[in-house]
């Protein structure tokens, strides 16, 4: 039990002179039960890129079947055996690949590996706390979410295969164990893992909650946090409002699976035998689904967002433009989030009148969405630009989040949707704006912060080639289906030669399945860059990219409690690069006003009316001194 001894040192003794890294640590509670954030956050990388590579290895298998839908592939029955009989993937296998891939990208890797990061790295280094605010809820947040992962891939073990009613789980296919394959223990597996992985996320949550709102170190106030805590904190407590409903509506289905009762069951006829149940309605569990599928979307996208401000902002060397106006829209979103969720129900048969409530609220969410995309543009004009692998990504996911997110204008419109809803369009839609945009903010963030995490830089030249691949890719996967939905392709069909109508666009399957090889392919030269750089690469300097937040006053080596001696004061915002008029190219929070005379202009307070009196009472109270002297 050293760590938690360890840890009370940290917090009871704020400013106390670090003497916890004498403790010596076996290798359980360093490496398996830590309770510190940073090796929490390891811990959560590695778990969701391994998760990651599942969920795209189950992804090239489904193209397989896709482009090839003719064709046997002997290999395919070797590796998958009563899953694949004769060479070929059979339908309800498909159907199976397709919900999981899902549920892992959305939530084991989008969700967790994302949040659990860098929430975990960030927040404490970044606001100046020795550790989170509970570090044994942390340790039990990463170990919910490993357990929930085990279980949900060990769905690939029991006789009928995984759950296999799509990411979205529907009743009735949900709710009647013999619906259809993956209608029974899969599907259980999936709602067991389901609420363990909620259990994680909620234990996570509360801890970015508190942490950020009461272990700030001294002069660290709402304003001066990096964007990354911002979004991060308004992500926690999405995922804390919105996560909660959708165990309410896992538990219910529980009910309906195994206890006889009909929340969202009526009049249900299998094999011409009338079902007892009624009184209930899927709708409901629409519902109950989609609050929080909604806020889902942001709790993927919002931390993407966080990261990819920081490293622009550090890698334009400029201040991000429009600080107070970026905040804002966070905080926008996150309150626009819970009140649009009935357009992912339009086609439901809904009230005209609600469906118009959900279409203008939906195409309000556009307005902070425009404001961040503006102000992430106008940090990039004139930046003196250094192109890191991180840079680049941080781009890449600008471009994922603009081209994605015109279309969902496209699909906030009732009348539209109508058309388009379960068509390729909408794969195409959220793969940009969600699958690619989420995971380019997400790299640039392992490529920035590898160097903090592992002491060690990473190889730029495989970076490059990682990045290149995976936009090009990317885009030549997501784009075509925007065609293929606008002409009417239906998602989750298992073969579209069966249709004359839509025979034609086979060779458009394929060419998006050897895209999708491609892109899958530059993520060996990632893999290959993560494990060997942790072994073999460069070692990092304390503050390789020459930014001002206070993760980079740490040291390199890390120890528990983050700072040797005292935790840093905070006197200044994290962006001050280039200020103008200034002699220095970047003034990291930590440094007082009284060292940087020079360099006092007020422009960079344009925008902060507080700060910008703060300032002018500082440098009166300077000159006071100077007279006094
Ligand atoms: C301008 C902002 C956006 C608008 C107006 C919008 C609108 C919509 C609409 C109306 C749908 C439902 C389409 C249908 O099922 O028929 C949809 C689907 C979806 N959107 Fe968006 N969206 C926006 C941004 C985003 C963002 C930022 C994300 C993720 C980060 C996202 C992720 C998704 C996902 C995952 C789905 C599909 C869910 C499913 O059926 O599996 N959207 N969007
Ligand atoms: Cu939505």
């Amino acid at each position: 039990m050293s760590t938690l001894a360890v840890h009370d040192h940290g917090v009871a003794h704020h400013d106390d002179h670090g003497h916890e890294h004498h403790h010596n640590q076996s290798f359980l509670s360093k490496y398996v039960f830590s309770m510190d954030h940073k090796m929490i956050a390891k811990q959560f990388l590695i778990t969701g890129i391994t998760m990651a590579v599942i969920a795209m290895i189950l992804s090239i298998l489904f193209r397989i079947q896709l482009a090839y839908p003719d064709k046997t592939f002997p290999l395919l029955t070797t590796l998958l055996g009563r899953f694949a009989p004769n060479g070929r993937i059979s339908a309800d296998f498909y159907l199976s690949l397709v919900t999981i891939h899902g549920t892992i990208m959305v939530f084991f890797v989008l969700t967790a590996g994302l949040s659990g990061t860098f929430a975990n790295l960030l927040i404490p280094l970044q606001v100046g706390a020795r550790d989170m605010a509970s570090p044994f809820m942390n340790m039990l947040s990463y170990w919910f979410f490993f357990l929930a992962s085990v279980v949900m891939l060990s769905s690939f073990l029991v006789q009928k295969g995984p759950a296999s009613g799509g990411w979205t789980i529907y009743p009735p296919l949900s709710a009647l164990p013999k619906a259809m394959p993956g209608s029974g223990e899969g599907m259980t597996l999936w709602l067991i893992s389901m609420v363990m992985f909620v259990a994680s996320s909620l234990m996570g949550g509360i801890n970015y909650v508190s942490t950020v709102l009461n272990m700030r170190t001294k002069g660290m106030d709402l304003w001066k946090m990096p964007l990354t805590i911002w979004a991060l904190f308004l992500t926690a407590i999405l995922g804390i409002l919105a996560f909660p409903v959708l165990v309410a509506g896992v538990v219910l289905l529980i009910f309906d699976r195994s206890f006889g009762t009909s929340f969202y069951l009526s009049d249900i006829v299998l094999n011409g035998v009338q079902q007892p149940y009624e009184g209930g309605s899927p709708i409901l569990f629409q519902h109950l689904f989609w609050f929080l599928g909604h806020p889902e979307v942001y709790i993927v996208i919002m931390p993407a967002m966080g990261i990819s401000s920081e490293v622009m902002s550090v890698n334009s060397r400029k201040p991000i433009f429009g600080y107070h106006a970026m905040v804002y829209s966070l905080i926008g979103i996150t309150v626009l989030s819970f009140i649009v969720w009935g357009h992912h129900m339009f086609v439901t048969g809904m009230n005209p009148f609600l469906g118009g409530v959900f279409m203008i609220t939906t195409l309000i969410i556009a307005v902070p969405s425009a404001v961040k995309t503006f102000n992430w543009l106008a940090t990039l004009w004139r930046g003196n630009i250094r192109f890191t692998p991180a840079m680049l990504f941080a781009i890449g996911m600008v471009s994922f989040f603009i081209s994605g997110g015109l279309t969902g204008i496209f699909l906030g419109n009732a009348a539209l949707d109508i058309n388009l809803h379960d068509t390729y369009f909408v794969v195409a839609h959220f793969h940009l704006v969600m699958g690619s945009a989420a995971i380019f903010g997400m790299l640039a963030g392992v490529y920035h912060w590898f160097p903090k995490m592992f002491g060690k830089m990473m190889d730029e030249k495989l970076g490059y080639l990682h990045f290149w691949l995976t936009f090009i890719g990317a885009y030549l996967v997501f784009f075509p289906m925007h065609f293929m939905g606008l002409d009417g392709v239906p998602r989750r069909y298992y073969a579209f030669t069966e249709f004359v109508s839509m025979q034609r666009w086979l060779t458009v399957n394929t060419f998006i399945t050897w895209a999708a090889i491609m892109a899958a392919c530059a993520q060996v030269a990632f893999l290959y860059n993560f494990i060997s750089s942790i072994f073999i690469g460069k070692k990092a300097t304390q503050n390789p990219w020459e930014s001002n937040t206070l993760e980079w006053t740490t040291p390199v080596e890390h120890l528990h409690g983050n700072w040797p001696g005292e935790i840093p004061t905070v006197y200044r915002w994290p962006y001050d690069y280039s200020k103008p008029g200034a002699e220095e190219d970047y003034i990291p929070q930590t440094v007082p006003f009284s060292q940087t005379m020079s360099s006092n202009l007020p422009h960079d307070f344009e925008d902060n009316p507080k700060g910008l009196e703060e300032l002018n009472k500082f440098n009166s109270t300077l000159k006071a001194n100077e007279q006094v002297k």
